[in-house]
């Protein structure tokens, strides 16, 4: 059974402090992974107040690039010594950790066509590893770099690892409907559609509405749920809003 994770940058930092870990959130999930009896775990995080507060400074987003290597490796930095206090805290509680940064083994072409070695994740798995990756800058042809968010990178890995169950832990409960009641399956778009603004909302921030469709065109099953239901996800149990094509 292999597991595919995220764990949002909102859940991870605290997003109002630029570079700041919330601890307390962060700890809990590092304890709730660490009791879980989960042996094929790749995690992935997002940059909450470390990554997109040098974005924004450097103008890069996944489709404006930049040429300014100083600019490009203060993304990646912030990013980097976040996976340093999610690897280390994970390690402390027991996780068998590694970080694999995606700068190093991703790239985009001038399509913006994704090529992702999964040669070091995989391996780390089998090995009996939890491999920790995270959003992140990678190069672009034609552009310099570019950012790669946490959930492309999630989806680019339940498709290469083939895994059985995606999970995506956010601030929020799930996908709420007009009601904003949890929605407990979504097996089509059109079902949400409206409660999500339509099915030709463009989303450039990571919203719910690409979030849904891209789990939507996943093999395997996902749920969106928060920090209170990720022991459930971890064991098995419905979790949150299950998204499922
Ligand atoms: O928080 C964004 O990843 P996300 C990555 O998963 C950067 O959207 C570096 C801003």
């Amino acid at each position: 059974m292999t597991v595919v994770l995220k764990l949002g940058g909102s859940v991870v930092t605290d997003k109002e402090t630029p570079e700041t870990v919330d601890d307390d959130a962060l700890d809990r999930a590092v304890e709730t992974i660490a009791d879980a009896d989960e042996s094929s775990l790749a995690l992935v995080h997002g940059a909450g107040s470390f990554g997109h507060h040098y974005a924004d400074k450097h103008g890069v987003t996944p489709t404006e690039g930049s040429h300014d290597a100083e600019g490009v490796w203060a993304i990646h930095d912030s990013m980097r010594r976040l996976n340093d206090e999610v690897v280390g805290r994970l390690q402390a509680a027991g996780v068998p950790a590694l970080p694999v940064h995606p700068l190093s083994v991703g790239a985009r072409d001038a399509e913006s066509t994704l090529s992702f070695a999964l040669d070091s994740t995989a391996t780390m798995l089998s090995e009996g590893f939890v491999p920790v990756l995270h959003g992140d800058v990678i190069a672009q042809a034609g552009a310099g770099a570019t950012i790669i968010s946490g959930d492309e990178i999630v989806a680019h890995l339940a498709r290469g690892l083939d895994a059985d169950r995606v999970g995506l832990c956010s601030t929020v409960d799930g996908v709420y409907d007009a009601d904003g009641d949890v929605i407990p399956e979504i097996t089509d778009f059109a079902e949400v559609a409206d409660a999500l603004g339509g099915s030709e909302a463009t989303d450039v921030t990571g919203g719910m509405a690409a979030k849904v469709r891209a789990l939507l065109a996943l093999g395997a099953p996902a749920h969106i749920f928060g920090p209170d239901a990720l022991s459930a996800f971890l064991a098995g149990e419905p979790a949150g809003t299950r998204v499922s094509g």
